[in-house]
């Protein structure tokens, strides 16, 4: 197969040869982290540091969503396909943003509420001739890439009644599409499926924590891990988590699929697993055939796992020279707040540093077990964790550059104190204060009830992953910022929390070039080539678990496709302002009802509203701000309400009116209390 300006390509003949040769071109990005290694370094270089500021937009296409944009677009042969909020794919011409088609899998607004984070989707996958796209309610859709109609749907759900959904984006392996869920807060038990990519027909399935003991083990992986956890918790009752809901990378080479696997459910190890023990595989980087499922080795970064410290960040291949030997590596830097190298032929840990300040261990001895902090674990006390559970690094997506050696990821933090929640004893507690059990959390801390004291930061961090250091950092206004690209132009881009799409020199950090978005970015931009000419492109869209209710910009334009190129003068759509009203007054309350409407707040609000009247909103409105008729009203929302259709829970058998009078005494009393006084 030859990869030229005269070959066409067109998306039936993406295979994995293609993928490889591809590669070494740059001209298409045709799966989620341009190639097999998920390096999202791109050989193209008619955009460089020299030129750089001469990028002007090419073209802009309105994905008509409100929710986050999480997607790294594919392109294949001049055209584009991108995913937007509620798992709805949009086929764009990539020269010109004309639309092809668009596919919407009609996901049903009441699974929005089923997931944590916000009904986004990371992207999707194209092979044979279709684009596979996996829907937020849990199924996995072949698209057919010329059309746009439905080619094959498979439901990826052993139970329809339990609280999993899907965010992350397939990947396409030996004929197989790949693809885990998320769920690990609701309470369910983490896997990763492999389905034919031609057929839909299930082809093996691998779960990540093991099951009920008193029944048998899929596996023998499974027999192993479930001697780490203890059976008094009833593990398997709360799922034990595991999910797998973002990274997966393939390795041609060795056969190997590598996965990584998200925190324990409930969060507290304490009361998963009472006896102690490591509860494999969470949080952990685990090889498996890539042919049948079978497990290979595994890593765990975060054994016991006790917060959120998820392992599923996204997982770069890549040779590097450590003490003079040349080693295949793994690369991570997961929630926890260290970056690591492992050797990916054998799972052996080679080395790990803290990419930001961490206050739950001092380090990782020689066999890569951290060096834990007791306070940090016992948390019988309210502890101010670092970094947090929405982690030091989160799902945006890293890059690793092989000509500087360096690897470029946001790296944050977001201050929340976790305490040990004594009235916690099962799956099915649901008592006001702990939070969002309300809408099926199942935490077991209670957050916040002391006031954390760490700041919050966000940075772009140029990481040296040879000898663990920073290389060089860019500090931005605010954390949850986009997912980067790296270049051979010697170029890193990223997007931005407060509304800016930046370049920056790759071996130094200076900051290039900067051109203003619509809306916060919280995905990652990629790079192409159509008839000789190089774009970078980029979906903003605000959102993601933080986006809900927090926001660091004053736009809030529909989710957008922005495509650059030197020289480029088309004009910028035009950007939505977000207004955000005065702080609700006069609504009537009995000041009795606010301690107990903070607790019902904090079970059944507070994540996608946020504080009332000190938060700002995010893609989800603050309710301080609300109109008084709102909060007068506010059964009118709660209880078979007009949002539910739009992903907010129906509250008809959770709360009770007396209950909807306790959240607006809490709402206004707030209100009422933080208003300046005049
Ligand atoms: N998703 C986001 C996002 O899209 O902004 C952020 C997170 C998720 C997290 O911080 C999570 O911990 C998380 N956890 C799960 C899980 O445990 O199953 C799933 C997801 C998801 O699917 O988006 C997230």
């Amino acid at each position: 197969l030859v990869i030229g300006a005269s070959t066409v390509i067109a998306a039936d003949q993406v295979n994995q040869s293609y993928i490889i040769e591809n590669a070494k071109t740059g001209k298409d990005w045709p799966t989620h982290g341009f190639d097999y290694a998920e390096t999202r370094f791109s050989p193209l270089s008619q955009i460089s540091a020299d030129n750089v500021e001469n990028l002007g937009l090419a073209w802009s296409y309105n994905l008509g969503s409100e929710r986050g944009v999480e997607a790294t677009p594919l392109v294949v042969d001049g055209v584009m396909y991108v995913s937007a909020s509620w798992s709805i794919v949009h086929a764009l011409d990539a020269k010109t943003g004309k639309k092809l088609w668009t596919y919407d899998p009609e996901v049903p607004g009441e699974a929005g509420s089923r997931g944590c984070c916000d009904v986004v989707n990371r992207g999707v996958a194209v092979h044979y001739g279709n684009v596979y796209v996996a829907s937020y309610d849990g199924r996995l859709i072949a698209i057919d890439a010329k059309t746009g109609e439905k080619v094959w749907e498979t439901n990826t759900l052993p139970d329809n009644g339990m609280s999993y959904t899907i965010t992350g984006a397939p990947r396409i392996v030996n004929g197989n599409v790949i693809i885990g869920n998320g769920g690990a807060e609701f309470g369910v038990r983490g896997y990763i499926t492999a389905y034919d990519a031609k057929t839909g027909a299930q082809k093996w399935r691998w779960y990540t924590v093991p099951g009920n003991p008193d029944e048998p083990f899929e596996n023998e992986a499974m027999a192993r891990a479930a001697k780490t956890w203890d059976p008094s918790g009833k593990y398997w009752e709360a799922g034990g988590g595991g999910t797998v809901w973002d990274s997966i990378v393939f390795d041609p080479d060795l056969n190997l699929l590598y996965i990584g696997t998200g925190n324990g459910s409930p969060w507290s190890h304490k009361k998963r697993s009472p006896e102690g023990g490591d509860n494999l595989y969470l949080s952990s980087i685990v090889a498996l055939n890539a042919d049948t499922g079978e497990y290979v080795w595994h890593y765990q970064a975060t054994p016991g796992d006790n917060w959120d410290y998820t392992s599923t960040q996204d997982m770069i291949l890549s040779e590097l020279t450590i003490d003079g030997e040349r080693r295949k590596v793994i690369m991570q830097a997961p929630k926890n707040g260290f970056f690591f190298v492992l050797d990916r032929t054998n799972g052996e840990f080679i080395s790990a540093d803290n990419y930001v300040d961490v206050n739950w261990a001092t380090g990782y001895d020689s066999n890569g077990r951290p060096i834990e902090v007791p306070e940090a674990r016992s948390m019988d006390e309210p502890f101010d964790i670092v970094p947090g559970p929405f982690g030091g690094h989160n799902w945006h997506s890293m890059s690793f550059n092989h000509q500087t050696g360096l690897a470029y990821f946001p790296s944050q933090h977001i201050p929340i104190t976790m305490v040990e929640d004594p009235s916690w004893e099962s799956i099915e507690s649901n008592e006001p204060g702990q939070p969002m059990s309300g809408i099926g959390w199942n935490t077991a801390f209670q957050l916040n009830v002391a006031p954390p004291s760490s700041k919050p930061f966000g940075r772009l961090t140029a990481w040296d992953p040879v000898t663990q250091q920073e290389a060089w950092r860019y500090e931005h206004v605010s954390p949850w910022n986009g997912g980067t690209l790296t270049t051979a132009g010697d170029l890193v881009f990223q997007g931005t929390a407060d509304a800016r799409f930046m370049a920056f020199n790759a071996q130094t950090g200076d900051h290039l070039w900067e051109s203003p978005m619509g809306t916060g970015v919280i995905a990652a931009p990629i790079t192409y080539e159509v008839d000789g000419t190089q774009y970078v492109s980029i979906a903003a869209g605000w959102g993601g678990v933080f986006g809900k209710s927090q926001r660091a910009s004053d736009l809030k334009t529909a989710g957008t496709v922005y495509t650059f190129v030197l020289n480029g003068d088309a004009e910028m759509p035009e950007f939505t302002k977000y207004q955000l009203n005065s702080l609700v007054s006069g609504v009537d309350y009995n000041p009795d009802f606010i301690g107990e409407g903070t607790a019902l707040y904090v079970s059944n609000c507070v994540f996608c509203h946020g504080v009332p009247g000190v938060d700002k909103g995010g893609n989800i409105p603050n309710l301080g701000y609300s109109k008084k008729s709102v909060i007068e009203n506010l059964d009118a929302f709660l209880f078979h309400g007009p949002f539910v259709s739009r992903g907010m829970p129906d509250f008809t058998e959770t709360l009770n009116e007396i209950d909807v009078e306790k959240i607006k005494a809490f709402i206004q009393g707030t209100a009422d209390a933080i208003r300046p006084k005049s």
